[in-house]
């Protein structure tokens, strides 16, 4: 990445943190009342991979979707007001935090039953390939949606049809509670499986927004692939705790955290000017502020609408 594209990606990076931050605070005061499941410590890996696509191509990610969107440049108003539960959410408030969608920048949806984005995304990438203009799909999934049949038919599919989709597997050690020793067999190998199903294997540093650019840049030549990259959630599974006490972390401090965390890697590495960073951010607080406005203001559905968007009308 160049000066500038460097500069964009940690402005990205921590737009992504600053939202999350904020829409901890009103979680805490009750004005979101969806499950939330916070991104922060993977920024890298939404801001490198989305870096990498173009509107026209698409994306798709599971519960755990504010970055995959915002990285992709979904609507913030409408992704803070979908929290809310308000009407003028990108899911018409229906959905709440797993389910952001907008279609207008080829963020295409985020599913919260884990594994059952990645056919979509499969059929998705099957689309592209017919209209020929060389878009590609990209579906996120975590290391625990990694382990259902799904991802592994969806692999296996997509290796057969010969279809462009990248599936970026963001592995932050555990699913929920379980860490990997719970759920795997000793000899358990991603990469041969992935590769016995016939696609490409590539892993990446995670936390290191240089590195998932440059990864993702070589596995798109060479669709379908499987990118891994190793990161670390810095919260609880769901809601705005720290859940160090929870006894399934080995250790888990503020050490730990700052030791993996993709924004500290990126200012160890790089120096942005203060004045730089201070209208960065005051930007994005701004742009926030205005999100968090526009969700308190906007009107709850209606409930003469309930039964409106359970099938495609
Ligand atoms: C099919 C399915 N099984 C179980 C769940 C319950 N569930 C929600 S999140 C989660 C853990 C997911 O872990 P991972 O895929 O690693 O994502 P992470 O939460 O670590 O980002 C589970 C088991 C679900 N949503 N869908
Ligand atoms: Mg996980």
């Amino acid at each position: 990445m160049n000066k500038e594209m460097l500069i964009e990606a940690y402005r990205q990076m921590l737009r992504i943190r600053l939202v999350e931050e904020r829409l901890v605070i009103e979680y805490l005061e009750k004005n979101i009342r969806s499950f939330v499941h916070f991104y922060i410590g993977q920024e890298a890996i939404a801001v490198g991979v989305c870096m990498n696509l173009t509107k026209k191509d698409y994306a798709f990610g599971t519960h755990r979707c504010h970055g995959h969107y915002l990285a992709k440049g979904g609507d913030l108003k409408a992704m803070v007001a979908e929290l809310y539960g308000k009407a003028t959410g990108c899911s018409g408030g229906r959905g709440g935090s797993m389910h952001l969608i907008d279609k207008s920048v080829g963020y295409m949806g985020s599913i919260s039953i884990l594994a059952s984005v990645a056919p979509i995304a499969v059929g998705s990438a099957f689309a592209l390939k017919e209209v020929g203009n060389g878009n590609v799909a990209v579906v996120f999934v975590g290391d625990g949606a990694a382990d259902e049949g799904g991802f592994y038919e969806s692999i296996n599919l997509a290796a057969l049809m010969k279809v462009p989709v990248l599936f970026v597997v963001e592995n932050n050690l555990y699913a929920g509670m379980s860490d990997e020793a719970a759920r795997h067999p000793k000899k358990y190998d991603l990469e041969k499986i992935v590769i016995g199903l016939g696609a490409e294997y590539y892993y990446t540093n995670g936390n290191d927004i240089n590195e998932v650019y440059d990864k993702v840049e070589e596995a798109k030549k060479n669709l379908p692939a499987v990118l891994e990259c190793s990161t670390y959630r810095h919260m609880a599974h769901s809601a705005p705790l720290f859940d160090d006490k929870a006894g399934y972390r080995k250790v888990d401090d503020l050490k730990t955290r700052l030791a993996a965390c993709p924004l500290k890697k990126f200012t160890d590495n790089y120096f942005i000017a203060p004045d730089i960073l201070d209208v960065i951010k005051m930007d994005i607080i701004t742009e926030i502020e205005e999100a968090i406005r526009f969700a308190e203001e906007s009107p709850m559905p209606d409930p003469e609408t309930l039964t409106e968007g359970v099938y495609y009308e």
